[in-house]
């Protein structure tokens, strides 16, 4: 009777065991990410994109969503470590979407790939999210990889000056209903700050939390019911 008892508390375990197992490895979700950064009007960037090292990617399918406005889009580059092949539909037009395919020519593991604006002339100064959109990923044995996307940004500011608008939270010099989307993904974490400042513009009451408040303030603005002030950056 004892004996039997092991038995089955051990195939329990085991059973235990290979379910875990099973879970941790469907439950294996890489990211990539579009890293966020700072230029002035005119100039030329390069935006990496990377893959987490868990991910293996041997090829990559999709979108670039962007402003097409703000961004000239010119193409996309391999890091120096990868060998790839590129394909991209770039037109001269202006659009807000590319799609792209790229492989890796020995199929190793693609590390990421920097995606290649020039930043228009006339840019308004302001935080331009960079995103992926119908991403399909692959390893070298044709399976489908999950991941994650961290969108990333470009951000254009005027440097000079050292005053803001309360509720401008995307720093483009005034507080339209974009800051209230801005403000309304950083609640929910789908969109993270890049610069101190954005802190500061979005913390409409000074209690030093940015929440729902917050974006009641601004959306009050907008609506001429309760105007916000331009204060000094100090
Ligand atoms: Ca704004
Ligand atoms: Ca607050």
């Amino acid at each position: 009777m004892k004996k039997s008892i092991a038995a089955v508390i051990a195939a329990i375990v085991i059973l235990t065991v290979n379910v875990l197992s099973v879970d941790a490895i469907s439950d294996r979700t890489g990211t990539v990410t579009v890293a966020n950064i700072s230029a002035k009007p005119g100039e030329a960037v390069s935006v990496a994109v990377n893959f987490s090292p868990d991910l293996e990617v041997s090829g990559a399918q999709f979108d670039v969503m962007f402003d097409g406005s703000a961004l000239i889009p010119v193409g996309i580059a391999e890091f120096d470590n990868n060998s790839l092949d590129i394909l991209d539909n770039i037109t001269d037009d202006t659009e807000d979407r590319f799609s792209a395919v790229i492989v890796s020519t020995d199929i190793s593991a693609i590390e990421g790939f920097n995606l290649n604006f020039k930043i228009s002339e006339d840019c308004k100064p302001g935080i331009y999210p960079l995103t992926l959109e119908k991403l399909r990923l692959s390893d070298d044995e044709a399976n489908t990889l999950s991941s994650k996307i961290i969108s990333g940004s470009v951000r254009v500011l005027n440097e000079e000056s050292n005053e803001f608008q309360l509720g401008d939270v995307d720093l483009n010099g005034s507080v339209t209903v974009a800051d209230v989307v801005f403000l309304s993904n950083y609640l929910i974490d789908e969109y993270q700050f890049t610069v101190d400042l954005q802190f500061l513009t979005a913390d409409i009451d000074g209690d030093k939390e940015i929440n729902v408040k917050d974006l009641i303030y601004i959306v009050l603005h907008l609506s001429g019911k309760h105007l916000l002030e331009e204060k000094m950056f100090s």
